[in-house]
């Protein structure tokens, strides 16, 4: 073993595995390792041939992350030239691939003179989802072999495909389903044997017209807004056709120096490691028991009820919908069906896969079919009277050990588990809509929330394909709560000086999905209002309070879904168009409050709304609402849009400086008074000098 490489002898072929858990990745020791290993066996008579494997769950992740912006020890080679090495070896190398090979893992078989995967093998070049390209030669390697398109289309997306596909298109030479045909390594083995001109992927002349590559920007210019790494990944491949395949190579290397310690990339490795840190909750160790989830009961089949019910027929678990009434319950099953349908139409699931997740649901009128559910999610109307008379019943209904959660989206989890004699078992599940679709669950702790509840439904949200959040109990928890602060100075903006189309604009040239006055009218402006009814009684009198938005509802415009709102939309179009009625009502406030309206800048805007975002997440930090600084990230990048690329938000203010953001919440608290009210945390970081990613280094969770 040199380095995390184990040798095996099988002469006349010798076998290098990289052994580096947990995803192999081509760390320093690995890349010296690789490089000795080659050498030494070049070097020996008695081998004919290589074959490279993983071991444990994959080939190879790619590069350590971990290690980047690290200088490695000395003598270490990059992994350009051990792959450079490989292809040139005169004796043939195979590489057998099983699990995963993303990354500089691909890349390190695109090296080699053939490659043999397993059947449930998935392979990729992910390095645009790290805001980086692929550094060690895939650019030019893959293109020569599939073709420049389907290079593109890899290399842009950075999905990870089958063995199978990846053999359609060319760059795999043998799959093998392990239970039928042995292992990877015996095939690997037997595949080198076959060989005797090492074939090269760098080798042969590449042609295409710019067209293809105007057609990629073109098909990636809305999902890839913002993003630097996209574009550049296709001026990378475009060197492949411009270029000899040495300065092709250069050219590769040089944009990924460019990008690989850049505030994007740096934001992107953030999101990485902090999606994957969500799950770890400090006083839930991975070992706690979890319940079993077999059957699944929903209360209420509305927008919310419904999609909840669809995200656990799509991961295969039967649920059975309570409604009240029938014509409730037809309604929401047919929107359902609707749904499915139009996924049918549009070609994103086959009719079986429909027909199979519609017998997974059952609907029912009759609460007494939830006696078997092991969860039951309560998605009815956001009041708490409400949902604190369908807990009652829930308790009594359902089977001791069931876990009851509720979906509510700002209320007291603690005060609806109190309503039942199995608290330990209550928990917040808060799915973001359309539920079916959006991939954060923010899960709710309440005081007597068990271990086994937490980690049950941590665990459940993983299942269901989404990216599950603990958070404490709060008004709003984490992203709602965050919204709030952030939607107060919109609004306040608009009192002095600005108009919802510019807030928006601006919001949305920051990098997220849209401004938070499109936002309300998508999700509907009685939900909001209603909210503010609900907070109005324990409102601080003296502080500032907007009241345009209320104003807007009083004139029964409701969002899209009224076809007027902040904007007015045309009939069946999501597109907001500025109504004069709006600005007017606007400026007559302005006027109402005393403003004397003056021209506020995108920057201002940017400012005050992220800011004041900022800070609340720093009181939420502070209050133990939130596990981590990335947790706040996570949320708002799943919940809300904030563009990765950024980090989320609390990475975004290291990268501006908590100085900054101090400074300028400190000025709007002399302006506002308690609304913009410095996070103590904030503060405490700011004179320090530090950053939350210090305060999140010095506070393990
Ligand atoms: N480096 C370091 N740690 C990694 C890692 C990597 N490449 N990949 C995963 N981990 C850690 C991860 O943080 C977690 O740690 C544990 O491994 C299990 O991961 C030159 C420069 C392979 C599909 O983008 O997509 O090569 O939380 O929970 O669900 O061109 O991991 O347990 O402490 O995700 O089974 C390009 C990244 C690198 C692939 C497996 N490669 N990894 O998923 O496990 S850049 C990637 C993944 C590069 C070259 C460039 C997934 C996976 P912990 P996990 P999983």
């Amino acid at each position: 073993m040199t380095g995390s490489v184990t040798v095996t002898r099988r002469s006349p072929i010798r076998v290098l595995s990289i052994d580096n858990p947990p995803v192999n990745g081509l760390g320093a020791a690995v890349r010296r390792g690789l490089a000795e290993e080659l050498e030494r066996a070049l070097a020996d008579a008695d081998v004919d041939a290589i074959v490279i494997a993983g071991r444990g769950k994959m080939f190879c992740a790619g590069a350590d992350i971990r290690e980047f912006g690290q200088d490695p020890p000395p003598d270490t080679p990059h992994l350009p030239d051990v792959i450079d090495a490989i292809e040139a070896s005169t004796k043939p190398v195979v590489a057998a691939i099983h699990g995963v090979a993303a990354g500089g893992g691909l890349e390190l078989a695109l090296g080699c003179h053939a490659r043999v995967a397993s059947s449930d093998a998935r392979v990729g070049l992910p390095e645009v989802t790290l805001g980086i390209i692929p550094g060690a030669g895939g650019t030019q390697r893959l293109p020569r072999l599939i073709g420049v398109e389907a290079a593109l289309e890899l290399i842009v997306s950075g999905k990870l495909i089958p063995a199978a596909e990846a053999k359609k298109l060319g760059f795999i030479e043998e799959v093998i389903h392990e239970d039928g045909d042995g292992d990877v390594v015996e095939a690997a083995i037997a595949h080198a044997q076959t060989i005797t001109t090492p074939r090269r992927s760098s080798e042969g002349e590449l042609d295409t017209d710019e067209a293809v590559f105007d057609a990629v920007k073109k098909s990636i210019a809305k999902k890839a807004r913002g993003f630097d790494a996209p574009y550049a990944a296709i001026d990378a491949v475009r060197a492949a056709t411009e270029l000899p395949i040495r300065e092709g190579f250069a050219r590769e290397r040089a944009i990924f120096l460019g990008l690989v310690n850049s505030d994007q990339a740096r934001a992107q490795r953030h999101v990485f490691f902090a999606e994957r840190a969500v799950a770890k909750v400090p006083d839930v160790p991975k070992d706690t028991a979890t319940k079993d989830i077999r059957r699944v009961g929903i209360v209420g089949c509305g927008t919310m009820g419904g999609g909840i019910a669809m995200s656990f027929a799509d991961a295969g678990i039967p649920v059975i919908v309570l409604e009240t009434e029938e014509a409730a319950l037809d309604r929401g099953l047919q929107s359902i069906r609707g749904v499915y349908e139009s996924s049918v139409k549009k070609g994103r699931i086959s009719k079986e896969e429909m027909d199979a997740r519609l017998g997974r649901l059952q609907g029912t009128l009759e609460a007494s079919e939830l006696n078997d559910a092991d969860i039951v999610v309560e998605a009815v109307f956001e009041s708490m009277e409400v949902k604190v008379d369908v807990f009652r019943r829930l308790d009594e209904i359902c089977k001791p050990d069931a876990i009851l959660a509720t979906n509510t989206s700002t209320l007291d989890v603690n005060e609806i588990a109190d309503a039942t004699k199995r608290p330990e078992n209550v928990i917040g599940t808060h799915f973001f809509s359309p539920a079916h679709i959006m991939k954060l669950m923010e899960n709710v702790r309440g005081k007597k929330t068990s271990p086994e509840t937490v980690a049950t439904v941590m665990k459940l949200s993983k299942r269901l394909g989404k990216v599950g959040v603990l958070v404490g109990v709060c008004d709003g928890f984490v992203g709602n709560r965050m919204l709030y602060a952030y939607r107060r100075q919109a609004d306040f903006l608009l009192e002095e000086g600005a108009l919802p189309q510019q807030v928006d604009g601006a919001l949305y040239d920051f990098g997220l999905p849209m401004g938070p006055f499109a936002m309300a009218d998508l999700a509907g402006l009685d939900i909001g209002w209603a909210i503010r009814k609900r907070q109005a009684p324990t409102r601080p009198k003296d502080l500032r309070y907007s009241p345009i938005a209320d104003r807007i509802c009083e004139m029964d415009r409701f969002g899209q879904k009224t076809g007027a709102g902040w904007y007015r939309y045309e009939p069946g179009s999501r597109t907001p168009i500025p109504d004069p009625e709006i600005e007017k009502l606007v400026i007559d406030v302005s006027a109402e409050l005393g403003f004397e309206r003056r021209t506020i800048d995108d920057t201002e805007i940017v400012n005050r709304c992220m800011y004041a975002l900022i800070n609340e997440g720093a009181k939420i930090l502070e209050e133990g609402i939130a596990l981590r600084p990335g947790d706040i990230d996570i949320v708002w990048i799943y919940g809300y849009g904030f563009p990765r690329y950024r980090g989320g938000p609390m990475f975004y203010a290291d990268t501006v400086g908590l100085d900054k953001v101090y400074e300028f919440m400190a000025k709007l608290y002399q302006e506002q008074g308690e609304w913009a009210k410095p996070a103590p945390l904030l503060e405490k970081l700011a004179k320090e000098g530090k950053s939350f990613k210090d305060y999140a280094d010095s506070n393990p969770a």
